[in-house]
């Protein structure tokens, strides 16, 4: 029989713990939240962060990047971007809080987990309490790629949340010490939600392929000025306001 006949596509979406930690609930999103979450990304850009692609090292990334709360480049969040003229990013909307709060309670409040191994009643009260500070939008271009690296900025172990709009990504998700062997590879198409945090929060991941015209009709692209491309919304708390409030230093 030929190993191509159960690909990763064709086999039902499901539910699934990936890894410890790693949660990937297929379809999260339906198609008006989808389109509600492309309308404001426009809005984002126009009178927040510009879209723009991150120096790392003096190496432009391929993705575009825009963020709430926070801004992130080159392994540091700042609150003002002089590159950008002195930009400051806009607030986290309670929306956005709210949205990051049904993710987490609907990844871990689920039967049977390696991790959290809380019971249930205990989880929900954990997942609401969530409070991300710092959302960052990215956009793929078709030929858009992220290296695989460790979100580890933060000053806090709260769980990542990460929502995919529009063509299908390959989101490899690997281990807590190298870029390589052993990952797993995922599509996360439009409407996919992954969390990820407890044993796994620091694991290298990337997204090494972009799978172009996978993208959905009727989420709103095109009103975007787009006709293909994958956004990411992901979710962080920082940890950081602390510091901030009492002057210290934030690397
Ligand atoms: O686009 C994604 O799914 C991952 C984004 C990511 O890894 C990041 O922003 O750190």
């Amino acid at each position: 029989m030929s190993d191509s006949l159960f690909t990763d596509s064709d086999l039902p979406r499901q539910a699934r713990e990936i890894l410890p930690g790693v949660i990937h609930l297929p379809g999260w999103l339906d198609v008006t939240q989808q389109l509600f979450l492309v309308r404001q990304f426009q809005l984002f850009a126009q009178r927040g962060i510009p879209p723009h692609s991150p120096d790392i090292f003096g190496k432009k990334m391929s993705v575009q990047m825009t963020s709430l709360g926070w801004h992130w480049s080159n392994y540091e969040y700042t609150q003002s971007v002089p590159e950008l003229g002195g930009a400051a990013p806009l607030p986290v909307p309670d929306w956005i809080v709210r949205l990051g709060r049904r993710a987490v309670e609907d990844a871990y409040a689920r039967p049977n987990l390696q991790w959290p191994v809380e019971e249930t009643e205990r989880t929900i009260r954990w997942a609401r309490s969530y409070t991300p500070d710092m959302a960052l939008v990215n956009y793929y271009s078709p030929q858009a790629s992220m290296g695989m690296h460790q979100d580890k900025e933060e000053r806090s172990s709260a769980p990542i949340v990460s929502l995919s709009i529009g063509d299908t990504a390959i989101f490899r998700a690997g281990n807590t010490e190298t870029k390589n062997h052993p990952y797993i590879d995922l599509r996360l198409a439009s409407g996919d939600l992954v969390v990820f945090g407890g044993p796994s929060r620091f694991m290298y991941h990337g997204v090494p392929k972009i799978l172009v015209g996978t993208a959905p009709t009727d989420i709103g692209l095109h009103s975007a000025g787009l006709t293909e491309g994958r956004f990411n919304l992901t979710l962080r708390d920082t940890g950081l306001a602390a510091l901030a409030t009492a002057g210290l230093p934030l690397k």
